[in-house]
């Protein structure tokens, strides 16, 4: 495969203004008709360049015309995916028929069949599966898709924009044609067509206009969708109050199809949602999936501006849509539910995985400079980081510029197709601030550090913190220029009370700065809110970091403080489980966890984030060689003591939360019921039957999927294994309609650490609820026994290694995009102790050695092996 580069960035030489589709959808064959009216770009000023066209190199191409005229096949030239056709004139239709196969198509990019029902998905390079195209995202196009299809199979014709005619014929077929008034790229287009039920509701925009809301859904999943209507209408009024923004269609529709790679799609007015994206009901999904729901219904939406309304240029930007949306959606969720917690999770989520990746083989800029599959960079740098690199823009610049600085970008850029540049230069124009250094947050990779130390004069009370920022090498980059970042700290007084608080902005390497008027040696609490994306290190003494838990006033550097705590003791005892020194668990995190146990003032959500050791994976990320044995070991130890030393304590918080109340989604209750779950974990953590019971208990007489998974994974992950598998039977005889949470049964199974996981991973997958084509049965089996069983995955016999690729090579045929995603655990090999790193690298060898590997696969194991 070749490499795609930023620096190679051409404008379009030809434009399509409206593009006119019709779908002849049948059983074993779909027509495409395209009409495309093209014209030369005025701005380029290569007129004489033949017009090329991109198309899979599979695609079937029946018949090409111009301006009605047939050519033939001497008239234009086929090769590698393009279609290009000379000596053009200036403007012209060009109709291009293509013959499409969807029941064949597994790899789920461009127009395919989910439980019989037709969709597509087009983002990044599906529109190239469907008909001959600038399949780019700066050509952008007026839409107007007409559907056939038989009308019993496929009562449902969905397309972009607004319904504007329809009609049927003698022979069981009907039509409907969909016109969307508003340019898009090909990328945003979308189509369904299928049996599906359906909720509707109705949204009065802020300037009067009537919205019809559609949610479609299998029949059988009606009942799970009036969550999802809520955060929409939620999210559509947040944008009204917070951007600005109102919707600018008569209909807003959301799809939810089985099969799919990702999350979700924003195809312009009708959505394409994964079911687990979108249906939501108490009995059959957890308080985690109602807020992953919420987010993502949001996160969809809010693309109609950021991302439809103003787009990329090219896929280098795909950060421009992404992480801005990830900015929006992060706090739209902040204001639905906990602020704090929500910033809990997504830190913890960019400290595990998104540092992980841009130290890693597949480090890349927020705004990457090359690619061979752009597949691949869907990232958590992309989406996650970019999110954070808004989030300092809105920091430095403040609310009210910030909203000036969107308000202008989107009025500036309104139809256009756009760069991260064009974005900052909004916020630069209403600030009058120079972002040009800011902006190395979007073309350098890596994490950065700070090195912060201290001093005092108790004399002057003069207080100073000295700031050293670096940035470690990443591929391509060996030398980093200094970022420009908010440093948000406080300084408190030995008995909590708040000396300082402020931001501080570094743009050196170095900087000083100082504090007066200072009355006692201070504790600084640094990065608050975790205000940029980086690494920092200040000796805290344990002590310190007990007061800051105990009294910062800063929610999110209070867990942060108590995490430092756990960190530090946890990496002693991965020393001396490696030196084979007695383990042990500091008195003082007792007492702490003691204190925090019995302070029945404490929110809970904050409490259970408090309480919950740092995973093994970001244990792995924080370590210098990953000792996988040593940093299980050691977190076993630690959680195992913690549970039998306060028993008594987490029996009471149990109680406490445990209050009876009916089920509900209010940040409150989902709040206790995550303590209370903790509680449990640690309660079984000790290995005591009485726990067993409640747990038991918990596990059947609960009226929700939250209490009732939560006890069925602790028993499934325990020593009880008579009781384990009785539970797992039940909850499978149960829920085995229920596609979804089946999902759940396989994760809980495949990240099961007990004795003999690989043959159970091997017999699930023979499983009839197990179906290999499916992303999301992929990744709950695949992804839960290679992300979450860390020991399994990672056994001295290379075992887990082997069945990871030999399911790479199976899957790269059916589908890259999901076997690429599934590739990155082995991708991390250079950071693991010898004996493992060469068992994961001759594994990749393995598959780097084997013929025609996709362009997805190839790049990852190939990027991994430099
Ligand atoms: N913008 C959407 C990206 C997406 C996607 C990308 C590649 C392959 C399949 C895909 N499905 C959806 C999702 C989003 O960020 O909103
Ligand atoms: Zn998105």
């Amino acid at each position: 495969p070749s490499t795609i580069y930023l620096e190679d960035y051409q404008p379009p030489a030809w434009l399509v203004t409206h593009t006119e589709l019709r779908f002849e959808l049948e059983e074993d064959q779909t027509l495409v008709r395209a009409q495309l009216s093209i014209q030369s770009n005025p701005a380029v000023s290569d007129r004489r360049k033949p017009l090329e066209l991109l198309g899979d190199a599979g695609m079937e191409l029946c018949r090409l015309s111009i301006d009605g005229q047939v050519l033939d096949a001497a008239d234009y030239q086929r090769e590698a995916g393009c279609l290009r056709i000379a000596n053009v004139p200036e403007s012209f239709v060009l109709e291009c028929v293509t013959r499409l196969l969807p029941h064949e198509n597994t790899a789920l990019e461009g127009l395919y069949k989910s439980d019989g029902m037709f969709c597509t998905q087009c983002e990044a390079e599906g529109f190239r599966r469907i008909t001959f195209f600038p399949d780019r995202p700066d050509v952008m196009s007026i839409f107007r898709t007409t559907l056939v299809a038989d009308k019993q199979r496929y009562p449902v014709l969905l397309s972009n924009g607004n319904p504007v005619d329809s009609g049927e014929d003698d022979e069981g077929r009907h039509w409907v044609t969909w016109d969307d008034p508003w340019p898009k790229p090909s990328y945003l287009f979308a189509l369904v067509a299928g049996d599906l039920a359906l909720l509707e509701d109705q949204y009065t925009t802020a300037s009067g206009r009537e919205v019809a809301l559609r949610i479609y859904a299998e029949r059988k999943d009606l009942d799970k969708l009036d969550y999802a209507m809520q955060a929409l209408k939620d999210a559509m009024r947040w944008d009204e109050d917070v951007y600005g923004r109102e919707y600018d269609l008569d209909i807003y529709m959301i799809v939810a199809v089985d099969f799919f790679n990702m999350g979700a799609m924003e195809n312009k007015g009708l959505n394409i949602f994964n079911t687990s994206c979108v249906l939501a009901h108490p009995q059959t999904t957890t308080d985690q999936g109602f807020q992953r729901v919420e987010g993502v219904v949001a996160h969809e939406y809010f693309h109609n501006w950021s991302g439809n309304r103003v787009t990329c240029r090219d896929w280098f930007q795909l950060s421009l849509k992404e992480g801005f949306t990830v900015f929006r959606d992060a706090e739209f969720s902040a204001d639905m539910n906990s602020r704090t917690v929500k910033r809990i999770e997504d830190v913890t989520l960019l400290r595990t995985a998104q540092f992980a990746e841009d130290g890693g083989p597949m480090a890349h800029p927020v705004r990457p400079e090359s690619y061979m599959e752009i597949s691949n960079f869907y990232t958590l740098t992309v989406y996650e980081k970019g999110a954070e690199v808004v989030r300092m823009l809105h920091t430095l610049l403040g609310p009210e510029l910030f909203r000036q600085g969107s308000d202008l970008y989107f009025e500036r850029h309104d139809g256009q197709a756009v760069t991260t540049d064009d974005f900052v230069a909004a916020m630069e124009t209403v600030s009058g601030r120079d972002l040009s250094q800011f902006k190395r947050w979007y073309s350098q990779a890596g994490t950065p550090r700070l090195q912060v130390s201290d001093s005092f004069d108790a004399a002057t009370g003069c207080y100073q913190l000295k700031v050293r920022q670096s940035c470690p090498p990443s591929p391509g980059q060996e030398h980093k220029q200094p970022y420009h970042l908010p440093l948000a700290v406080g300084l408190l007084a030995e008995d909590g009370r708040e000396l300082f608080a402020g931001l501080l902005e570094l743009t050196e390497e170095e900087q000083v700065f100082r504090f007066d008027n200072i009355s006692e040696r201070p504790v600084p609490s640094l990065l608050r809110g975790f205000s940029a994306p980086v690494k920092l290190d200040y000796d805290y003494t344990d002590a310190q970091l007990l007061m800051l838990l105990r009294h910062d006033t800063d929610g999110f550097n209070r867990w942060d403080a108590g995490q430092r705590l756990c960190i530090r003791l946890l990496q002693t005892q991965i020393r001396n489980h490696q030196q084979g020194v007695a383990l042990s668990c500091s008195s003082e995190l007792i007492e702490a966890w003691r204190n925090l146990l019995q302070d029945a003032s404490l929110d809970p959500a904050m409490l259970a984030q408090c309480l919950r050791l740092p995973s093994e994976a970001q244990l792995s990320e924080l370590a210098e060689q990953i000792d996988v044995s040593a940093i299980h070991e050691a977190r076993e130890f630690m959680r195992t003591t913690l549970a039998q030393v306060l028993e008594q304590e987490w029996l009471q918080v149990y109680q406490r939360c445990d209050t009876g109340e009916t089920y509900s989604t209010d940040a409150e209750a989902m709040g206790r019921r995550s303590l209370k779950n903790l509680a449990l974990a640690y309660l079984m953590a000790t290995g005591r039957e009485p726990w067993l019971e409640l747990a038991r208990q918990q596990y059947s007489q609960s009226d929700n999927m939250t209490d009732q998974l939560a006890a069925l994974s602790l028993v499934a992950h325990s020593d009880f294994r008579e009781t384990a598998d009785e539970l797992l039977q039940a909850f499978y005889l149960q829920w085995q309609h229920e596609s979804l949470v089946m999902n759940q049964w396989l994760s809980v199974q495949a990240s099961d650490p007990s004795a003999g996981a690989l043959a159970r991973v091997n017999q699930l997958a023979e499983h009839p609820i197990f179906d290999a084509r499916n992303p999301n049965k992929l990744r709950a089996l695949i992804g839960g026994f290679c992300g979450q069983n860390p020991m399994h995955f990672h056994a001295e016999d290379g075992s887990g290694y082997a069945w990871l690729a030999d399911w790479i090579l199976r899957l790269d045929r059916q589908n890259p995009q999901v076997a690429a995603r599934l590739l990155t655990p082995l991708t991390r090999w250079k950071r693991h102790e010898p004996v493992r790193s060469a068992l994961m690298q001759g594994q990749l060898q393995r598959m780097m050695d084997t013929a025609e590997l996709s362009a997805d696969v190839y790049e990852v194991v190939s990027k991994s092996l430099m």
